[in-house]
């Protein structure tokens, strides 16, 4: 008889969903829109193409943002799908939107997946900004399903970029540093990108193509 965690995994799996980590959602993680008490997350990533990443020099590309826009796709999916589950067992499950922006003012999303997914020990907060995960950088986009279901959690993973400098020499807004990324910086970037016909969408992916957890 397999356990919940296993059989989560399994179901994942079932929609090639290879990334996954649990996590005890941290107790200060700021939340928009949700009341309820969830104590514990299912995290989980796809990987993107290198072939589509290969496309772009300094600027998203038209295929980035259709790839972007599929991903989301089955990310936002395989967590429906997940909560499904979870609620059919007669628990409780709440799937977080892969991308979507809820407070536009301060530039917020329902729950952070990279505190979740940090929290799970899938990678760490590089210079980016971004989750590195361990074996593929930041080449992986997330998404989250909050629950009461009872399952063990993953243990933090202490990791550094360590002297990589890849994303500070290739983001064309200048927004990363050796201490972090100034988002500020990156949004007015990406806000100029969005102009980009056919693209119109906040996307850049130069930080996200560099990354590639080969250092
Ligand atoms: C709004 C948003 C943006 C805004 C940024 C606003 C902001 N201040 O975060 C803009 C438009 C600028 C943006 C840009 C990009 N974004 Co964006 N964005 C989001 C969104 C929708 C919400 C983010 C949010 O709520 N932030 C609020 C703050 C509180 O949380 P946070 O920044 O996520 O997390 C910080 C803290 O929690 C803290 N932290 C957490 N754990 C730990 C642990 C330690 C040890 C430390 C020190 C800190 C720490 O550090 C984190 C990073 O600063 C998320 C989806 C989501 N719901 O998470 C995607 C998301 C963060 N974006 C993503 C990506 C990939 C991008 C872009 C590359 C665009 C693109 N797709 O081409 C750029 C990259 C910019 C960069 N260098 O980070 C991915 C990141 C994947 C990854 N591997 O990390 C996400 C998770 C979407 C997804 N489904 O995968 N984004
Ligand atoms: S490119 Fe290098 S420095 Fe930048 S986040 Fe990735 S590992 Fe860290
Ligand atoms: S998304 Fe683009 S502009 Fe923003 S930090 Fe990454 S490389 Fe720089």
């Amino acid at each position: 008889m397999l356990d919940n965690r296993q059989q989560i995994v399994t179901l994942l799996n079932s929609f090639g969903i290879k990334i996954i980590g649990f996590c005890d959602v941290p107790a200060k993680i700021e939340k928009i829109e949700i009341e309820e008490f969830f104590p514990r997350a299912v995290v989980f990533g796809f990987r993107l193409s290198e072939s589509v990443l290969r496309t772009i020099e300094d600027r998203p590309t038209l295929i980035y943002k259709h790839h972007y826009k599929t991903v989301n796709w089955i990310l936002d999916q395989t967590a429906c799908h997940l909560a499904r589950y979870v609620e059919d067992q007669g628990m409780r499950a709440l799937a977080l939107p892969a991308s979507q922006t809820v407070d536009w003012e301060k530039q917020r999303g329902h729950v952070s997946h990279k505190t979740l997914a940090v929290a799970a020990g899938l990678g760490h907060i590089g210079r980016s900004g971004l989750v590195v995960h361990h074996d593929f950088g930041a080449q992986v986009r997330y998404a989250s399903v909050l629950t009461d279901m009872e399952f063990t959690v993953d243990a933090y993973t202490e990791a550094t970029c360590g002297d990589c400098k890849k994303c500070m020499n290739a983001c064309p807004a200048s927004a990363i540093g050796e201490a972090g990324v100034d988002l500020n910086l990156c949004l007015n970037k990406l806000k100029e990108f969005s102009k980009i016909r056919g693209v119109g969408q906040y996307i850049c992916g130069v930080c996200v193509k560099v990354c590639d957890g080969r250092n």
